[in-house]
Order: structure tokens, then sequence, then C-alpha cells
């Protein structure tokens, strides 16, 4: 099945999934072992690949690593078009959808095709919006673009709606990685309420209460990146947080 299907039936059949952002410049491989360990035994997602900057080499030795070890989904979240390698399952087609900037609405995307159209990648259009999160982060800076600002539902409710409407298969609310201030309850819940597509929230998710709350409210997909880099532990805590109400909890 492919990996938009599974994103699509799981919001159909109610059940919520989490998924670990690697940034391959900030994890160092053996902390790399220890996530994709607990990320098997806490019953992970997917792993979402990237970062606003990836200065290394790391991408590839990353994305075969997770592959020899376990069989989790790898999902490219591209910060630029850099970021691109077949090593992974698919990748977030992104279009900046809060931003002005043509290059992250289409631009990139006209130059980068050719090479997405011969490679092996399940290609997932995602309309991407940021969200202020109380904190000028590495997107803010590198897109050039001003964030939804943090109580400013009803943008992000039409936002949301001209990109389904637009075709996108799946909607990304972030904070930007580190938020002070995540998305609001209320956002996840007008975005959620307003477009039938897969909603995907992150930026600032530390805690499992915080990560409870966000799919209470609407979203299918939480992603958590800096929190667990920290302590790779609280994965089995947002799991289990997340996929209480799933038929298929947690393997603890
Ligand atoms: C950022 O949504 C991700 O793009 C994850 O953010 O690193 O703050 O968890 P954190």
């Amino acid at each position: 099945m492919s990996i938009y299907k599974s994103i699509a039936e799981k919001k159909a059949n109610g059940e919520k999934s989490l998924a670990i952002l690697i940034d391959p410049d900030r994890l160092r491989l053996q902390n790399l072992d220890r996530v994709i360990k607990i990320s098997l035994k806490a019953g992970v997602d997917y792993f979402f690949i990237g970062g606003s900057l990836i200065v290394n080499d790391m991408l590839d030795a990353v994305l075969s690593r997770i592959k020899e070890s376990c069989d989790i989904p790898m999902i490219l979240f591209p910060g630029n078009s850099f970021q691109l390698s077949y090593k992974a399952d698919a990748l977030l087609f992104l279009s900046l959808i809060s931003g002005r900037n043509a290059e992250l609405l289409i631009g990139k995307h006209v130059i980068t095709a050719p090479y997405l159209k011969m490679s092996p990648l399940e290609i997932i259009s995602t309309g991407y919006m940021l969200i202020d999160g109380g904190v000028s982060s590495t997107v803010h800076y590198m897109s050039n673009t001003s964030p939804i600002p943090h109580a400013k539902d009803d943008i992000a409710m039409c936002t949301a709606m001209a990109g389904e409407m637009l075709g996108m298969k799946l909607m990304y609310l972030d904070a930007g990685s580190g938020a002070k201030n995540p998305v609001s309850k209320s956002m996840i819940e007008n975005v959620s309420g307003a477009i039938q597509i897969p909603l995907i929230v992150g930026g600032g998710i530390r805690t499992p209460e915080k990560a409870k709350e966000n799919v209470n409210a609407g979203a299918d997909v939480i992603v958590t990146g800096n929190a667990i880099e920290k302590d790779p532990q609280l994965i089995f805590e947002m799991a289990m947080a997340i996929k209480e109400g799933n038929k298929n909890s947690v393997r603890v």
C-alpha cells in the first residue's frame, strides 16, 4: 500500500499517528540507533527526515542506517531542493502556502520535477503552513516569509481550504522546530474541521499531554523532533498518549 493511502486510511478509521523528525545534521549515528530501537518498540508510524539546513553529507547515511534496521517508512521533509535522496520511501512535496514567496510556492518544484518524475519516491503533495511559534525560526528566516499569526485561526482555515481545493493531499501546520508556542488547540480544531484531507501538526510539541490535546483537537499525525532528540525515551510516552484511542495501540 502507498504511504499516502496508509495515512488516509488511518484517518478514515480515526487512528492517530506519530512521526519522529530526524534532522541528519543534529542526530549522531549512535543516537540514531537508540531512536530507531525505541521507535520500533513504541510503534512509531513514520520517520520524517529533514531540516532547514543540512550542512553535512549525513542524509544518505541516515537513510541507509534506518533501512537496515527497520521498516518504518522514511518520508523526506526537505528544507530545500538539495535534500533529496532515492533511498527514502516518499517525499512531502511541500508548497509553502502560508507565505508569498513564489519560489517556495512553485518555483523550486518546477526545478525538481524532472528529477522526481524519474525517482522511485512516492511524491505526496503537501500544503505547508508556517504558524508563528513565538521564536524566529530558521524556516522563517530561510523562506523569507511571514508566518500566520498564532491567533489568526481564520487565516489558517482559509489557507488550508484553498490548499485542499488546489488538490493538495496533506496539510501540515508547523509552528517551526523548537517553537515556544506550539500551534493552538483552537487553530487545530478550526483547520481540521474545515478540510477532509489528513492534518499533520508539529513544532514545539514537547509533552505527551500536548500531543494528546492535539490529536483530540483533530490532528491526524503529530511530529516531534527537538524533544525526542534530547530524551529519546519520550517517544514511548508520546506514542502512548497519541495512540490511546487507536485499535492497535503501542507495543510496550
Ligand atoms: C518542525 O514540526 C517539526 O518542522 C518538529 O518540531 O523539533 O519542535 O519538535 P520540533
